[in-house]
């Protein structure tokens, strides 16, 4: 026989062919209907407990002046868990903390249970809403002033708890704290000198005033100035009377820190009236006479008012010094 079909025969049917055809579309159909939903179900129903689900306070520092307001914020991190809803408890030291207030974060955005503080301890209960959240962020702020120096420790109370989806139980594992340390304000301080120049010399009168050092501070509990004067009380004053030229400097502390101010009290020789300066030459005995000729108050070198033969006493005993 001829084993060629004629041309306008139809083509043979390849059953083998439709027959892999229809094993895959009911292979995959059964895979869709009870398969992979079993795995998709297996999944959700959490079999395993939830881990590392954390609330921790957190804050951009962990240093406050005291007498200052700051917040810090209570982050979830969600671990494997899908987070409903979260029972947020916080206790910290009254004596250094004062509660300010607490409201809700922006991860679990329903408040379930308005947030109440009071003293030593700060709560709020907030919830996801319509979805359970995974992830991290925060779920609560509380804002403190603080009131005593030293460190706070603002604690995640182990009654806090975290619900999540499948879990009959709380799901929170870790608590995680922040440690505050308040600090004194830094201390502030002026100091001034006057005058600011005084005369010296082997015939010094009476009538010359020392320099008088004046000195204030704030928020400070030490207080000391160098050259001799050693330690001073917080504000006041101190005569004084160099023979050269001096820098005095104040260096006030308290706890947290210490900061220096300084004054310069110029010294200069009696009777030396024009350059060079610190020498007393014809020059200065020059413009002495002029002066004294012209009844200038710049030939009282004693500064008693009168311009008379002790200022010229003073310019003939410093000659040449
Ligand atoms: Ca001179
Ligand atoms: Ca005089």
């Amino acid at each position: 026989m001829d084993p060629i079909h004629p041309l306008d025969a139809p083509p043979p049917v390849n059953h083998r062919a439709l027959f892999s055809v229809l094993i895959v579309v009911v292979v995959g159909f059964l895979a869709y209907q009870y398969v992979l939903p079993k795995s998709r179900l297996d999944f959700n129903r959490g079999d395993a407990a939830v881990s590392g689900v954390t609330l921790s306070v957190q804050s951009t520092t962990t240093s406050v002046v005291l007498n200052n307001q700051f917040t810090v914020d209570v982050v979830l991190n969600t671990g494997t868990a899908t987070v409903t809803a979260a029972d947020i408890r916080i206790s910290f030291p009254q004596n250094t903390l004062q509660p300010i207030s607490i409201t809700g974060g922006s991860f679990l955005p329903s408040v379930l249970s308005p947030g109440t503080i009071g003293s030593g301890t700060a709560s709020i209960v907030v919830g996801s809403g319509t979805a359970g959240r995974q992830g991290m962020g925060t779920v609560a702020m509380i804002t403190f002033r603080a009131v005593q120096i030293g460190t706070a420790t603002i604690q995640v109370d182990a009654t806090s708890q975290v619900a999540a989806v499948g879990e009959p139980v709380n799901v929170l594992t870790i608590r995680t704290p922040l440690t505050m340390t308040v600090a004194n304000n830094p201390p502030t301080a002026e100091l001034s000198a006057s005058p600011l120049a005084i005369k010296t010399g082997l015939l010094v009168p009476v009538s010359l005033a020392p320099s008088r050092l004046t000195w204030s501070t704030t928020n400070a509990t030490a207080a000391s100035i160098d050259q001799g004067v050693g330690t001073v009380q917080l504000s006041g004053t101190k005569d004084v009377a160099p023979s050269t030229t001096t820098t005095y400097t104040l260096t006030v502390s308290n706890s947290s820190s210490s900061i220096t101010r300084t004054v310069t009290v110029q010294v200069s020789k009696i009777g030396d009236i024009v350059a060079p300066v610190n020498t007393i030459d014809i020059f200065d005995y020059n413009a002495f006479v002029t002066a004294f000729i012209n009844n200038s108050s710049s030939a009282d070198l004693d500064a008693d008012g009168d311009m008379d033969l002790f200022d010229y006493n003073i310019i003939v005993t410093n000659f040449g010094r």
